[in-house]
């Protein structure tokens, strides 16, 4: 069944679209998890914003004032993540990658459904809850894969020390005020720009957060013709030549089996 709310003369031209690209981007924020039960940020009711306070969780800061609170959320979050399952648009993305010559994804998300799911070589740019580092020296701390003790999500749990300096363990994710990784930055750059991209999706994201919301702007700006699917508009609507309304789950595998005539997603 298509229900991409697209007239049928579109629908023929983004199929097109689809199966000549040579070089595919899929850049996906908290949406894409949405449907295997991960929270979104900034849903009204059902987003993590709508219940904790960024700025008590999310930042360097925060982390200096309580690192116990700020740890314990992110083992919940962690406990979360570990518990669901790649949903139907984790794995058409993942089943794409052998449709197209080059396939690209970026991720704000700090899950791995995305790997889960299949897909290879995933760029992070807001980073991973299973890599936990030492707050003081950087050094990575081998722990994250076992499943949390079942923590509250307002639950106190002291980070593990750094067996090297003694300090804190923090969750390796990107903080507000904190700069994204250079290497996955550079690497999301290089799939965007200098023409380096045919089709641009974007599944999932609010769009307002800094820098990783330039970078539909910047595929539009080197030729990308550039696909978003959300439930509702975003503040990315206006770079999109295609805006699909509706859950990635279901409109992703619809798009991709659409284009290919198949029921392959
Ligand atoms: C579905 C669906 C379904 C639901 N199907 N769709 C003023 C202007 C511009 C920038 C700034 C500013 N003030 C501050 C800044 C910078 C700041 C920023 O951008 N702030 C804005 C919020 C205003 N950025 C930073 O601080 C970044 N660093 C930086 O700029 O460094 C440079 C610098 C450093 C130092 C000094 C000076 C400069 C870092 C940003 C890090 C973001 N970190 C977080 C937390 C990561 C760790 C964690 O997970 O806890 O990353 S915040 C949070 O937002 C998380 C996400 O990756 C990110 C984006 O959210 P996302 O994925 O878009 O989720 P939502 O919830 O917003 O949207 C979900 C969407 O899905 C919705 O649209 C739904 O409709 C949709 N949806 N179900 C399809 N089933
Ligand atoms: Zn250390």
């Amino acid at each position: 069944m298509v229900n991409l709310q697209l007239s049928t003369y579109e629908l023929a031209k983004l199929s097109d679209v689809i199966i000549r690209a040579r070089r595919i981007v899929v850049f996906t924020g908290a949406g894409v998890s949405a449907e295997s039960g991960i929270p979104t940020f900034r849903d009204a009711q059902t987003g993590l914003w709508a219940k904790f306070k960024a700025e008590h969780l999310a930042t360097a800061n925060a982390f200096r004032q309580d690192p116990a609170l700020v740890w314990g959320w992110y083992e919940w979050r962690r406990m979360l993540v570990m518990q669901a399952q790649p949903n139907a648009a984790h794995r058409s993305i993942a089943m794409l990658a052998s449709y197209v010559p080059r396939l690209t994804v970026i991720t704000q998300n700090v899950d791995d459904l995305h790997e889960r799911a299949g897909s290879k070589d995933v760029i992070h740019l807001h980073g991973s809850l299973f890599k936990p580092r030492c707050f003081a020296c950087a050094r990575q701390h081998a722990s994250g894969v076992d499943i949390p003790n079942q923590p509250d999500a307002g639950q106190r749990v002291e980070p593990p020390r750094c067996i090297h300096c003694n300090g804190r363990i923090r969750p390796s994710v990107v903080w507000f005020g904190e700069q994204l990784p250079a290497v996955e930055w550079n690497a999301a750059m290089a799939a965007v720009t200098r023409n380096a991209c045919d089709v641009f999706i974007s599944i999932g994201t609010s769009s307002v957060v800094y820098p990783a919301a330039e970078l539909p702007f910047e595929a539009r700006s080197n030729g990308a013709i550039v696909i978003q699917i959300n439930l509702a508009p975003t503040e990315s609507d206006m770079y999109a030549h295609y805006n699909l309304y509706g859950p990635a789950g279901e409109i992703l595998p619809q798009l991709l089996n659409t284009a290919w005539g198949s029921q392959d997603f």
